[in-house]
């Protein structure tokens, strides 16, 4: 039995999608376990689903061929000024974009039940929270949502009868005549698919794909792209970043909080096992942080989600094994392969290569052949709560205390391990010119350089150029209580090609000299680009890395540095006037200081 509406919008909401869209039928979920497991039972008996022998309460999903990731291109930021989206959003004119959509809504849910889900971003209750209401014909999404944020009547009783909520309509545009056979995911064809955010309205609308952040639209529509334009408006700080906790052995708690782009591991990170004698890490979010200042002054972080999104290909007991304990059980798979035995597999996994398996397109896979068995952007939708290492405050209503940000990218070369910032602005730099080698999980040719703000680029949902404006104006706010920022690159190789430092739980170290900086207990190096630490200041005990790597990873290559400056110079270039002139300050001071 769908759940009663006692809030008029939120009622106009759902009787305006539900003429548009044409469902059979309106569901309001209460985010009950009966709810999730008759859905799923659904999903099961039609085939869409697979279950799992080896893992309870968990299935496996493959998603049609086309329908496989974040359509970055079919992405927009639709502002009445094309100039407030930006360079580097895609942009449609609200009512020429509007108009398009209610085009392909009309209609879309003909065949199918209108779910319609109450969420919370935020621990219920949360002053840093927010509440959003995606309506949807997907049932795949309904379950997601479940593990990914907190859903259901306890949502509504929030809201109230007249309290603020998102709007975020989504469709998988695949509306089904009297008798026909449905697809086991059915989507929309690519040209059809439309990721659309209206800033100014706090608006979100999705067609067309099923897909992770297409689909669930509080991970990167609300929590990032909605919420930076918010937090903007209204003076905290929307971010593409994990959030840990790192325990001293004599007890102090140090919060992290780190932005890197997509394949740079990010969660590996957030779920770290300290390799440093006597220090503890605990995660508390592995892909958004959401901060505001607290009463004291200083800057308070939630994770606005309930559950774990993670690429699964590459991870295994050795580069995660949080990860893995996180997934035995009350799991959702998507396009990984699946075992004879009943278990899911993916290229990196730990044991034997099985000898046979069925690939995420449902064809038999054998070892040597030329496809993958997983896509490369497979995926474990996992509840955070059954993290083994999840911080026992991740839910706390006020947050964490952020010390310490940290950015980052893969890069093969000039840019160092570690690199501490000389004040807030310089720090604004660093996360404003982030830079990163493309992987396979990029478009374009790998090794390619791309700048990518704040690991911020597919997510900001307003001008770039406000955005850094923004990070300066919050550093004035907080004053000296604002965090101290860090660079680092865990992927500097050598000439011969090889890494240079062993990374996953030895980036405890690195983490470990920046707290000790906070402290003032650790040496640092003044260089050109920043601070770096002093001979002996970086923790190495125990960890055999050779003292020419150690040198060369510490190394500030000048030159290389200088001929870097073109591409900052061109980055800065796409903001025209609107690049706040202490950006283009810093910009110079960085010249300057190389020479
Ligand atoms: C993600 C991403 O899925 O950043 O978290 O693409
Ligand atoms: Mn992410």
């Amino acid at each position: 039995m769908s759940t009663r509406i006692k809030h008029e919008k939120l009622q106009a909401f759902v009787d305006e999608a539900a003429a548009m869209c044409g469902p059979d039928e309106v569901y309001v979920c209460d985010g009950s376990t009966g709810e999730y497991d008759r859905l799923m039972a659904l999903m099961l008996e039609s085939g869409s689903a697979t279950p799992l022998k080896k893992r309870p309460n968990s299935v496996l999903f493959r998603s049609d061929p086309s329908d496989v990731a974040r359509v970055e291109d079919r992405t927009y930021i639709s502002t009445p000024d094309r100039a407030d989206a930006g360079p580097t959003n895609n942009w449609v004119a609200p009512d020429e974009l509007k108009a398009t959509m209610k085009g392909l809504y009309r209609g879309c849910m003909k065949g199918r039940t209108m779910y319609v889900i109450p969420f919370s971003m935020g621990p219920i209750g949360s002053p840093i929270a927010k509440i959003g209401i995606e309506i949807t014909d997907s049932p795949y999404v309904v379950c997601n949502m479940h593990i990914m944020t907190r859903v259901g009547t306890r949502v509504l009783e929030a809201l109230g009868e007249d309290g603020e909520f998102i709007p975020c309509l989504h469709s998988i545009g695949a509306p089904l005549e009297p008798g026909q056979k449905d697809a086991a995911w059915p989507c929309a064809p690519i040209e059809k698919k439309y990721i659309s955010h209206f800033p100014d309205e706090n608006l979100i609308w999705s067609y067309g794909s099923g897909y992770g952040g297409n689909a669930l639209l509080g991970k990167k529509c609300l929590a990032l792209r909605i919420a930076s334009a918010m937090a903007r408006k209204e003076g905290w700080m929307a971010e593409h970043m994990l959030i840990l906790r790192l325990t001293s052995p004599g007890g102090k708690q140090y919060h992290i909080a780190a932005a890197f782009p997509s394949a740079c591991g990010k969660t590996n990170l957030a779920m770290l096992q300290c390799t440093v004698e006597g220090w503890k890490c605990e995660t508390v979010g592995d892909d958004i942080a959401w901060m505001k200042i607290g009463p004291d002054g200083r800057l308070y972080a939630i994770n606005p989600e309930a559950g774990f999104f993670g690429v699964a290909p590459g991870t295994s007991y050795d580069s995660n094994p949080m990860a893995m304990d996180t997934l035995h059980e009350n799991i959702i798979f998507t396009n990984c392969a699946l075992t004879d035995d009943g278990d899911i597999w993916w290229e990196g996994f730990d044991g034997p290569v099985p000898a046979h398996a069925i690939d995420w397109k449902g064809r038999d896979w054998t070892p040597g052949s030329t496809e993958v068995a997983a896509h490369p952007n497979a995926r474990f939708t996992a509840p955070a709560r059954q993290c083994p290492c999840i911080c026992t405050d991740w839910e706390k209503p006020e947050g964490v205390p952020i010390d310490i940000f940290v950015f980052g990218g893969r890069r093969a070369g000039v840019v160092p391990l570690v690199n501490e910032a000389f004040s807030w602005d310089h720090g604004v730099f660093l996360g404003a010119t982030a830079s990163s080698e493309t992987t396979a999980a990029n478009i374009g040719s790998v090794g390619d350089l791309r700048r990518d703000p704040f690991a911020m680029k597919p997510f900001c949902g307003y001008n770039m150029a406000d955005y850094f404006q923004h990070w300066l104006d919050m550093g004035d706010r907080l004053g000296d209580k604002a965090p101290r920022i860090f660079y680092v690159n865990w992927f500097r190789k050598s000439a011969a090609g090889k890494f240079l430092w062993p990374g996953f739980g030895e980036n405890s170290r690195v983490l470990k000299w920046m707290c000790e900086r906070i402290d003032g207990r650790a040496g640092a190096r003044k260089t050109a680009i920043g601070l770096l630490p002093e001979e002996g200041a970086l923790d190495l005990e125990g960890l055999d890395v050779p003292g020419e790597n150690m040198k060369e990873i510490l190394a500030v290559d000048t030159a290389a540095w200088k001929a870097e400056i073109p591409s900052l110079e061109k980055h800065f270039a796409q903001f025209g006037d609107r690049l706040p002139p202490r950006m283009k300050a810093q910009l110079e001071g960085l010249a300057k200081r190389l020479g």
